[in-house]
């Protein structure tokens, strides 16, 4: 099935985001700010990402070269710039992020908005210019405005989540988010500094003949997960695998396949996380009509345990999320 491209394809964000919130009476504007200051950090990346190579900020990061200096690693640098741009709108009163250990206070008492986010995901393919991402949750507080932010704010199931997102920068940057009404993708005009909408009301394929896995670790693999490649490869089906989940998630959405990173004997829980990478591609998934598992049961249904917890993740095209699961 083809993406449908709306009337209002060519509208910008900042309007898009305008009409949206116009929809309900009672919208006090608040998420529609956080979804614009997402997207500023998210020119600002692409901005850093894009002179990466010229800049010298690929590369390991230095131990003593942290916090704001020039030669830092592209991924403490799009936490930087993220953690700044969500501090600074007011509307985020704490940040969980995949490079932070804890919870990231703001300090901001009016904030009713928890974000939790994988500023840069894709790590080894940061230093050889393949598309990378970023990911994002967001979540309503669930303790008073204005006290400390608990736990109880931070793990809580995906299906609480508000808006969910990412941006991806590949051939060229595009944010897609959904508020929970479907899914609309935007793509980046640098010479205009807009982003546009380009993929209105995105629908994932119902089925699909791409399957994205590291087969790598084939012999790792559960039984079940290797009955299932080896059913893909019988019915002559596509493997496509970057290493960047947000570019593997985005192929598949639009032409139809499933991502797989299962568990393995080396790490039964899989290696990505729920809080940060599994709940927002789940809940974008679902909005376009996919599904997302842990190879057992829906990811927005479980309950965090610890910020950092991993889990299997199974998404995409719905029939071919159904059959992995049998
Ligand atoms: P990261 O958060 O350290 O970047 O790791 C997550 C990435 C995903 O983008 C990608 O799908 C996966 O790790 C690739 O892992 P592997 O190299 O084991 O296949
Ligand atoms: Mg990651």
């Amino acid at each position: 099935m083809q993406t449908k491209l709306a009337t209002s394809v060519g509208i910008t964000l900042d309007r898009f985001i305008k009409k949206k919130q116009n929809d309900f009476a009672f919208a006090s504007g608040e998420l529609s700010q956080l979804l614009r200051d997402i997207a500023l950090a998210g020119k600002i990346i692409h901005r850093e990402v894009n002179r990466a190579g010229l800049l010298n900020i690929g590369g390991a990061y230095g131990t003593e070269n942290i916090q704001g200096e020039e030669q830092q690693k592209l991924d403490v640098i799009a936490n930087i710039r993220f953690i700044r741009a969500l501090k600074n709108g007011g509307e985020v009163c704490a940040i969980v992020s995949e490079e932070d250990d804890e919870i990231l206070d703001l300090n901001n008492k009016d904030g009713r908005y928890i974000v939790s986010m994988d500023p840069l995901d894709g790590s080894s393919n940061i230093d050889v210019n393949v598309s990378i991402g970023t990911i994002f949750s967001i979540f309503r507080r669930v303790s008073p405005v204005g006290s400390k932010v608990t736990d109880e704010d931070v793990l809580q199931k995906g299906s609480e989540q508000v808006a969910a997102g990412y941006l991806l920068y590949g051939s060229s940057t595009m944010l897609v988010y959904t508020t929970g009404r479907g899914v609309n993708g935007f793509t980046y005009d640098p010479s205009l500094g807009e982003f546009f909408l380009s993929h209105a009301d995105m629908r994932i394929p119902e089925d699909g003949k791409i399957y994205s896995i590291n087969e790598g670790s084939y012999r790792s693999l559960q039984p079940k997960v290797q009955q299932y490649i080896e059913s893909c490869k019988d019915k002559k089906y596509t493997a496509r695998y970057i290493g960047s989940l947000v570019a593997d998630f985005h192929r598949n959405l639009l032409k139809g396949g499933i991502y797989i990173y299962p568990s393995t004997e080396k790490a039964p829980d899989g290696k990505l996380r729920l809080n940060y990478e599994c709940n927002a591609l789940a809940m974008i998934c679902e909005q376009a009509g996919g599904l997302a598992t842990d190879g057992e049961k829906r990811i927005l249904d479980i309950q965090p345990k610890s910020l950092h917890q991993r889990v299997p993740f199974y998404t995409g095209s719905k029939k071919m999320v159904e059959e992995s699961m049998k």
